[in-house]
């Protein structure tokens, strides 16, 4: 992509408006622009992002045997008035009235749209467990939308909902998610923290908050840091090896603010193990059985010819909010430098030729390299404008292609200046280089 063709409108210096660093990027790259309070355009380079995220939580869903669906943004009333929730949802729910005056609303979660869809096929326990999930628009009107798309009214969501014949089944299917979560946000190079939370609206007694550490962040979180240590890259999907890998989280203390219990924290966690920081929720987990099947008669034959009720759970991860709590772990604000990870770069290089008047050595170098690297999959953007040096290279780094290849006046040899964002020079050929960026790619 060349620079001077893309729609990547960059401002000079930071918005006054925006409070935190993921705010501040996406307003001065171009990323979002603000429609309404808590409502944002996405323009190219934060809409590419947004899509890889959406990717990569897609296919981490898919491996555990979830099935992706769409379900509407705008849902009947009568759903919820049957789960009881239309009246206790309050001023969130953004409520309208159709032109038949039947009362509509703009879907802030979809428990009961897909209780609807699930009670009107599934008649027996032979047909589950069911895995379902969509990655839709939601809208909560927040009271106070803040932060950008960190807390929007307007915002992305990956939701899905397990449905299961027995307490025991349904928790396999927490822990499949659980585990499926773990794997998503490392892929994302995030070290997200499964915490126990508090279920608030969507009801039930189990429940995690995925977290990832910022100052920034508006989850409180108390803690044994040694949790930091654990990692699970497992793929194994057996009942018992999910049950010990859940385990293994749950044997230290982390929990969010409305779990937190002083004496308790004190007791159990060693003081120079104790952690208390704050956080930004990228993903949250809900077992709640049959909170909404028995309220809206979702229920199946049984082995021995009785009926129950399916136990369900939901599972939640903010897509949208995920582009800027990557930003927040990852951008540099003092030297301003952004290095996306390599999964959900906008671009994998950038390609910054020092443009000469009369001479277009380096323009023309950097069109052949671009060639070649398109050739290998690899995806480029080339500052083709002719701006000072030093103003494409700030640009650049405020882009964040994770490698830069710059072509500056001595241009005529076969190795390039190539760096990763923000790190040293390094001189190699161009195959070199090919075959580094490839090799990262094929392992994420
Ligand atoms: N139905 C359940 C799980 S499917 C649910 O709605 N859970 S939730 O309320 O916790 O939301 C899921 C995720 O959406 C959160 O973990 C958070 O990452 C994201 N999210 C929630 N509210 C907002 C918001 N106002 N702006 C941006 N992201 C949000």
């Amino acid at each position: 992509m060349l620079l001077s063709n893309s729609f990547i409108p960059v401002l000079k210096n930071n918005p006054s408006e925006a409070k935190i660093k993921s705010h501040q990027l996406m307003l001065r790259v171009g990323m979002i622009k603000q429609a309404s309070a808590g409502i944002y355009s996405w323009l190219p380079l934060g809409f590419k992002v947004m899509k890889k995220i959406e990717n990569i939580v897609r296919q981490e869903q898919n491996k555990i045997g979830a099935q992706e669906i769409l379900m509407p943004t705008i849902q009947s009333s009568e759903i919820w008035k049957e789960s009881g929730r239309y009246e206790d949802y309050g001023e969130e729910m953004l409520r309208i009235t159709d032109r038949q005056n039947r009362e509509m609303l703009y879907g802030p979660t979809n428990e009961e749209q897909v209780t609807e869809i699930f009670r009107s096929s599934i008649k027996s326990y032979k047909s589950l467990p069911q895995l379902l999930y969509h990655i839709q628009w939601k809208f909560r009107d927040e009271i106070r939308p803040r932060f950008g798309i960190m807390r929007g009214r307007e915002f992305y969501m990956k939701d899905a909902y397990s449905f299961d014949i027995s307490d025991d089944e349904a928790l396999y299917s927490y822990n499949k998610f659980f585990l499926s979560y773990l794997r998503t946000f490392k892929k994302l190079s995030l070290t997200a923290i499964p915490m126990a939370a508090d279920t608030g609206p969507i009801g039930g007694n189990l429940s995690h908050e995925f977290i990832i550490l910022a100052e920034t962040g508006e989850s409180k979180i108390f803690t044994d840091k040694r949790i930091f240590e654990l990692n699970s890259d497992d793929t194994n999907l057996e009942k018992k090896s999910l049950d010990n890998m859940r385990k293994k989280y749950e044997q230290y203390y982390a929990v969010t603010d409305e779990k937190f219990n002083k004496e308790k924290f004190e007791k159990i966690v060693l003081e120079k193990n104790r952690l208390i920081t704050k956080g930004i929720e990228v993903g949250h987990i809900f077992y709640f059985g049959d909170k909404y099947s028995k309220a809206m008669g979702a229920s199946v034959d049984l082995p021995g010819g009785k009926k129950d009720f399916v136990k369900m759970g939901s599972y939640g991860i903010g897509v949208s909010r995920l582009v800027g709590a990557i930003i927040e772990a990852k951008y540099d604000e003092k030297n301003e430098i952004m290095k996306w990870p390599l999964s959900v770069a906008p671009y994998d290089i950038a390609i910054i030729p020092m443009i000469n008047k009369n001479d277009n050595s380096a323009l023309d170098k950097a069109n052949n390299i671009n060639e070649e690297l398109i050739k290998n999959n690899i995806d480029t953007i080339i500052d083709d404008t002719d701006e000072n040096f030093s103003s494409k290279i700030k640009k650049m780094n405020l882009i964040g292609a994770p490698y830069q290849i710059i072509i500056g006046k001595k241009n005529d040899g076969d190795l390039l200046e190539f760096k990763e964002t923000g790190g040293e020079t390094q001189n190699l050929p161009l195959n070199k280089i090919i075959e580094i960026i490839t090799k990262q790619k094929n392992s994420i």
